[in-house]
């Protein structure tokens, strides 16, 4: 029995070979709890999924570096990612989850181990609703380091929240495709509304990625392709792509990240495209003093 609170137990080594120095630009390290405890107020708790089990992942997909993303589950205590990107060294970056009264230290401390940008999170199952004020108080303090943003949102809720993106001054990363409710087809003014935001503002990228999540069907994904090609096709130097390794709250199946890899060249179609996607794009957001 697959258990879907752990993350696949025996991932397949990919077909696809990724580009000399590819980046997983979303995964997650969970605890190990007796460690880096879970949060009080989080909304699920994880299997632990500690570094090493990621670098591992890391080496057997094919990657070279990885971008930790702060998890729900560890609320604002950024200490498990922290300690996962001082344990890569220079192969991982980190987006943290931080509180609107943040002292300069803090970040300062931050960016020294390598966190480059700032999550808000706007899903209700995942998190208690922040006030705006916060992330704006937020964004103040963290854009001039350098740092970019990370949003993440369901389709539904975009029309509300495009004053607050395009109000940001800064490079904003969106997750998971917007979460598009893929039944819906390319044509629908759901993805249409969110590909219009794409043009009218160069500086939103996006993951294209997750399609365990946005798959009710389950692999090989087959309905997804034309949502990540769309977006690989119009806006390649502003895409990125991850795992999302470990795999929080899959109520489907638990997702073998070796055939995630395989998905790429399916949306990725070109050796030029899939340079830009895997090591150009993230190259020059996380790591742009290599560039
Ligand atoms: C993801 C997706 C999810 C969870 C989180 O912070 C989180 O807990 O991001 C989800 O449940 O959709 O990116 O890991």
């Amino acid at each position: 029995m697959i258990d879907l609170n752990r993350y696949h137990p025996h991932p397949t080594r990919p077909a696809f070979q990724a580009p000399a120095g590819a980046v997983d630009a979303h995964c997650h390290v969970f605890g190990p709890g007796d460690v880096f405890p879970y949060a009080p107020q989080r909304k699920y708790t994880p299997g632990d999924a500690p570094k090493e089990a990621l670098f591992e992942l890391r080496d057997l997909l094919g990657f070279a570096r990885n971008v930790i993303v702060q998890a729900s589950c560890h609320g604002s205590d950024n200490a498990a990612m922290i300690d996962a990107l001082v344990a890569a060294g220079d192969k991982a970056r980190g987006i943290a989850v931080v509180e609107h009264d943040v002292s300069a230290l803090q970040l300062a401390e931050m960016h020294a181990a390598g966190v480059r940008g700032v999550r808000f999170n706007f899903l209700k199952r995942l998190v208690d609703a922040t006030p705006r004020e916060h992330y704006v108080q937020i964004a103040e303090k963290t854009i001039p380091l350098g740092w970019h943003i990370v949003i993440y949102f369901e389709a539904p809720e975009l029309e509300d929240l495009t004053p607050f993106i395009t109000s940001l001054p800064a490079t904003v990363v969106i997750d998971h495709m917007g979460r598009p409710d893929v039944d819906l087809g390319l044509e629908h003014p759901q993805w249409k509304r969110f590909i219009a935001l794409m043009d009218e503002h160069p500086n939103l990228w996006v993951k294209v990625r997750c399609p365990e999540r946005l798959s009710k069907i389950g692999p090989p994904y087959e309905h997804v392709v034309p949502f990540g090609r769309a977006l690989v096709e119009r806006y390649p130097d502003r895409v990125l792509w991850g795992t999302d390794w470990p795999h929080p709250n899959m109520t489907t199946h638990m997702p073998d990240d070796g055939k995630l890899v395989d998905f790429i060249p399916r949306i990725a179609t070109t050796k030029a495209l899939q340079e830009q996607l895997l090591v150009r794009n993230p190259m020059r957001l996380y790591w742009p003093e290599e560039q």
